[in-house]
């Protein structure tokens, strides 16, 4: 083999070993994924056979550090990455480009080989893929993490106006608001959900439109609530895009598990108690939030007939996030209801919360759902 061949491959071998290598601890490290990261791990390890197959397992001896007019060479980008997420991306890349130009070479040498690269090629594709879903899955889980308190605001059931209802929420310190109106003419539920955006955002406060996901994404909010019969989530994805909340109510450990294999950013667990606001649902209980909490690796937002009287029933269950309509909005003082809802919450959650027992941890189940 001609040297300058086996420097090509002693450089794109290094960079795609190099590659790997940042893949597979963001997966074991950040992810705590152990399949993924026992995948990558395969990789390399197929790499340096395959290399070992063409007689290049000592490639260095045709390196030539000082000699190589490339080495001064840099890209504008090179230094900069936003965040974990940016290092997965160019690492995936550079693990593309390298295994590319190893099997474009292999082609001259070694067909069997080049077939190698390629296939691992393709599959470096699809850990990106799983990598990036994975990450996103996990920026989303830190954010739900922080959340205590959702109110679903619906007109019908405020005593005071909407607007001076939302107004008195956020300034009782709800952590997400959930537009909830199943009257309203298309028109007149994008204008509310862009007045409700408008406030949250200026709040700080997650903003989420319930049942409607082209509504969410036209408003500008944060999330979409789906319903069982609602919108499939897999394809509301297709509408929101990646980075969206989606939440998916669940009264069953079966739909809660669908929920995560189909996206879902959280799910909501209930109804807790008998509740007036949607009086035929079958009661689930804190039982079903003890459950979910346990096995879920989303957030589980617990909900139905919640008060700041019975919270405690679903803190001890280890729900860490709960959502509540008729207690706030009914309220002579809604302002007054969250701050209570929300001291009860702090006063009552568990020691290792605020992330719950599973919350932000993917173990395995995002590589099923990706994979
Ligand atoms: N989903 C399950 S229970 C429920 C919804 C929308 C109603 C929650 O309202 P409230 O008044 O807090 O019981
Ligand atoms: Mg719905």
């Amino acid at each position: 083999m001609k040297a300058s061949i086996a420097r090509m491959f002693d450089a794109n071998g290094n960079r795609a070993r190099e590659a790997y290598r940042v893949l597979e601890d963001y997966a074991r490290f950040v992810l705590a994924s152990q399949v993924l990261a026992s995948q990558i791990k395969a990789d390399r390890h197929q790499l340096a056979h395959v290399l070992q197959t063409l007689s290049l397992a000592d490639g260095f001896i045709y390196r030539d550090v000082i000699g190589d007019v490339g080495t001064g060479i840099k890209a504008v980008d090179e230094l900069e990455r936003r965040n974990l997420a940016d290092v997965v991306t160019a690492s995936a890349k550079r693990l593309a480009e390298a295994l590319r130009v190893m099997e474009e070479l292999a082609k001259t040498i070694s067909p069997d080989a080049a077939g190698t690269l390629e296939s691992m090629r393709y599959r470096g594709y699809t850990v990106e893929q799983i990598l990036l879903r994975a990450a996103r899955g996990q920026q989303q889980q830190q954010r739900l993490a922080t959340l205590r308190l959702c109110v679903l605001l619906t007109e019908s059931l405020c005593r005071h106006p909407w607007q001076q209802t939302l107004e008195a929420i956020l300034a009782g310190g709800v952590d997400c608001v959930q537009l909830r109106e199943k009257y309203l003419t298309d028109a007149a539920l994008l204008h509310r959900a862009r007045t409700v955006v408008t406030a949250c955002r200026t709040a700080g406060v997650l903003a989420i439109v319930n049942d409607r996901a082209d509504i969410a994404v036209l408003a500008g909010a944060d999330g979409v609530h789906l319903g069982q019969s609602d919108l499939p989530c897999a394809d509301a994805r297709k509408i929101t895009g990646a980075d969206f909340f989606i939440g998916v109510s669940t009264e069953t450990i079966e739909q809660a598990r669908q929920a995560v294999l189909d996206g879902a950013s959280y799910i909501g667990v209930g109804p807790m108690f008998p509740t007036a606001t949607k009086p035929k649902l079958h009661v689930v209980g804190p039982a079903y939030a003890q459950a979910a909490v346990a096995e879920i690796p989303i957030a589980c937002i617990a909900i139905g007939g919640l008060t700041a009287e019975n919270i405690g029933a679903v803190t001890t269950a280890g729900v860490t996030a709960v959502a509540v309509c008729s207690t706030v909005l009914g309220a002579e003082d809604p302002q007054a209801a969250c701050l209570k809802i929300k001291s009860q919450l702090t006063a009552t959650l568990r020691p290792e919360s605020p992330t719950g027992s599973n919350v932000g941890n993917p173990g395995n189940y995002w590589t099923t759902s990706a994979g």
